[in-house]
């Protein structure tokens, strides 16, 4: 069994305590159609508080739920697509009746601040539901394909689309909601069903999201949440019965689900971590740029796949840079995330607080210095904080440089050519996001095409994902696959195409018996049909009796 099976539990064990009887008091109404077997306590990473309690599910509990969701499906394929679009906008409706109390469970148990849970979580699913509500009906109409070949005029072929099934939906803490949600709504409206395995650290959420469908009148089985360790229950999730899985999270545990799912040769989307370069040029609005770098180094505390982890800075204006991003990281706010007033909250636990420090720790022995930040902290008593960190003389083949850092820490490097910033953005076993920052478009624009990576933006950072409409997904150790857009809707369905014969009476010139004059005429038939001209044509056939044609 690989590393992560074994040491996935140790870790989050030591983040959640047992259930005591008197908690489930708090339990929100999961779709725990089964009784689970234990419970374990949700906490507030900023202040310890007990948010409630999430089941367990049991590998036998989640095949039960596997089983549920496959019986599910084909009453859920039969809805018209109008229909299920509706189930949507009735999802949506209640998000927005209760967005207060929603914004507020996701900084709670995520610990990121109120205002991003709204911005980047609510509003990216209230876009994301209209989105597709609109643009479904279009992308998953049937296709009539043109039949130029003279050998097939007389059939007509069309595509169209088939939901796969049951799908599995494992997802990350740091976008408990969004990253979900996404995934659901684009199964469901393909007419499939989903079990989602959501991070246990916010399980809360991921039975949240469990109610709003259930709330929405959607039939039982179609949504069906398993709260529980990556280990346990979302090892037999992706070892279950289903028919895609949709991953999002680290690479290491990505690669494992890989293996996993390619033992049944069942299909896996694998969104994974990142280590974002942003690149700004000597003609840059230095100030906006120094801006986007904090914001996209530092938002979510920087627990953000897409977040801005390195900084290649042109050498005329390095100093300049440097001290513009240092005193604007000077000004962030560290504290509850409940507070309006807060810019950044708590990490998702104390253990990702002793990653992060570990890593610029080593970094400082390599040779690096910290400008500002650099240290835990703590704003409220026992919170996971991390300061706001800026490092420079950092060198690209560093840790800080190379590995997910997936917290509050911005290492600025300089560069001196447009080749050598592209250069050092690809020396990276990721490729997930971008940025570069010119006021010349056309100068950003060879820059940005040059860079391998699955998004890349000019003069903004970190706003692919909440794009509906553009795919987003990474390249090199940064996944397989794509979500959002056509293409991710596309992940959930099987494309298929459907031929008919119009003339059903009649033989087929290609059908059995072959003989010479067939296989002559073929021959005849090819030379007049893709020759550059019907004279070549002709003179070949005239000329192929020797040679065969
Ligand atoms: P992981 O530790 O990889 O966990 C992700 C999910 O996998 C969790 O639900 C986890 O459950 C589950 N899991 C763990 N071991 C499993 C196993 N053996 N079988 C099945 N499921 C298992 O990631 P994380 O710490 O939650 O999230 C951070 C990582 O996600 C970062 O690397 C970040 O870059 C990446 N990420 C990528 C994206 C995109 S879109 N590319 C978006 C967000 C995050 P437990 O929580 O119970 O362990």
């Amino acid at each position: 069994m690989p590393t992560v099976t074994t040491k996935k539990p140790t870790k989050k064990a030591a983040q959640k305590k047992p259930a005591p009887k008197s908690a489930t008091a708090k339990k929100p109404a999961a779709r725990a159609h089964a009784p689970a077997r234990t419970e374990r306590i949700s906490t507030n990473p900023a202040t310890g508080e007990d948010l409630g309690s999430y089941p367990v599910f049991t590998p036998d509990e989640v095949r039960a739920a596997i089983a549920r969701a496959r019986a599910a499906q084909p009453r859920w394929a039969a809805f018209p697509l109008a229909k299920r679009i509706e189930f949507m906008k009735r999802v949506k409706r209640d998000i927005l009746n209760h967005m207060g109390d929603l914004a507020e469970l996701i900084s709670k148990e995520s610990g990121k601040p109120r205002v991003e849970a709204h911005n980047a979580e609510i509003i990216l699913i209230c876009d994301l539901i209209d989105y597709f509500s609109k643009e479904a009906p279009k992308l998953l109409a049937d296709e009539k394909l043109p039949m130029p070949q003279v050998a097939f005029k007389t059939k007509s072929t069309k595509l169209f689309y088939a939901p796969l099934g049951v799908i599995g939906i494992i997802s990350p803490w740091n976008w408990p909601f969004a990253i979900p949600m996404s995934e659901i709504i684009m199964a469901l409206i393909c007419g499939n069903t989903v079990v989602l395995k959501p991070a246990e650290p916010t399980s809360l959420c991921g039975l949240r999201i469990g109610e709003l469908f259930d709330r929405a009148g959607v039939p039982e089985g179609v949504v069906e949440v398993v709260s529980g360790s990556g280990s346990t229950t979302g090892q037999a999730l992706v070892e279950g019965d289903v028919d895609k899985v949709v991953f999002t999270g680290s690479v290491e545990v990505g690669r494992h689900i890989m293996e996993t799912a390619a033992k049944r040769l069942c299909p896996a989307v694998l969104e994974l971590g990142g280590k974002d370069p942003m690149i700004i040029c000597e003609d840059a609005y230095l100030n906006a740029a120094a801006e986007a770098a904090v914001w996209g180094a530092f938002f979510n505390q920087g627990q953000v796949c897409a977040s801005v982890e390195r900084v290649y800075v042109h050498e005329t204006v390095y100093d300049e840079f440097v001290d513009l991003v240092v005193e604007k990281a000077g000004k962030l706010r560290v504290g509850n995330p409940m507070d309006p007033d807060v810019d950044l909250g708590s990490m998702i636990n104390h253990a990702q607080v002793k990653t992060v420090h570990a890593q610029v720790q080593r970094a400082l022995k390599a040779g690096a210095r910290v400008l500002t930040g650099g240290e835990p902290v703590e704003p409220v008593k026992g919170g996971a904080f991390y300061s706001p960190t800026v490092m420079v003389d950092v060198r690209q083949d560093m840790e800080i440089m190379q590995e997910e850092t997936f917290g509050p820490v911005l290492p600025i490097m300089k560069f001196t050519t447009d080749e050598e910033a592209v250069a050092l953005a690809n020396d990276s076993r990721f490729g997930l996001s971008a940025s570069v920052f010119s006021k010349n478009l056309k100068r950003a624009e060879l820059i940005a095409r040059q860079i391998r990576t699955g998004a890349v933006s000019i003069n903004d950072c970190c706003y692919t994902y909440g794009l509906p409409q553009a795919p987003w997904g990474g390249e090199k150790e940064s996944g397989v696959g794509r979500t959002h857009s056509r293409f991710g809707l596309y992940e959930f369905v099987s494309i298929r195409s459907l031929g008919t014969e119009m003339l059903g009476q009649v033989k087929r010139p290609y059908w059995y018996p072959y003989s010479q004059g067939t296989y002559e005429m073929l021959q005849k038939a090819t030379s007049l049909l893709y020759s550059d001209s019907p004279l070549e044509g002709v003179l070949r056939i005239l000329g192929s009796g020797k040679n065969g044609g």
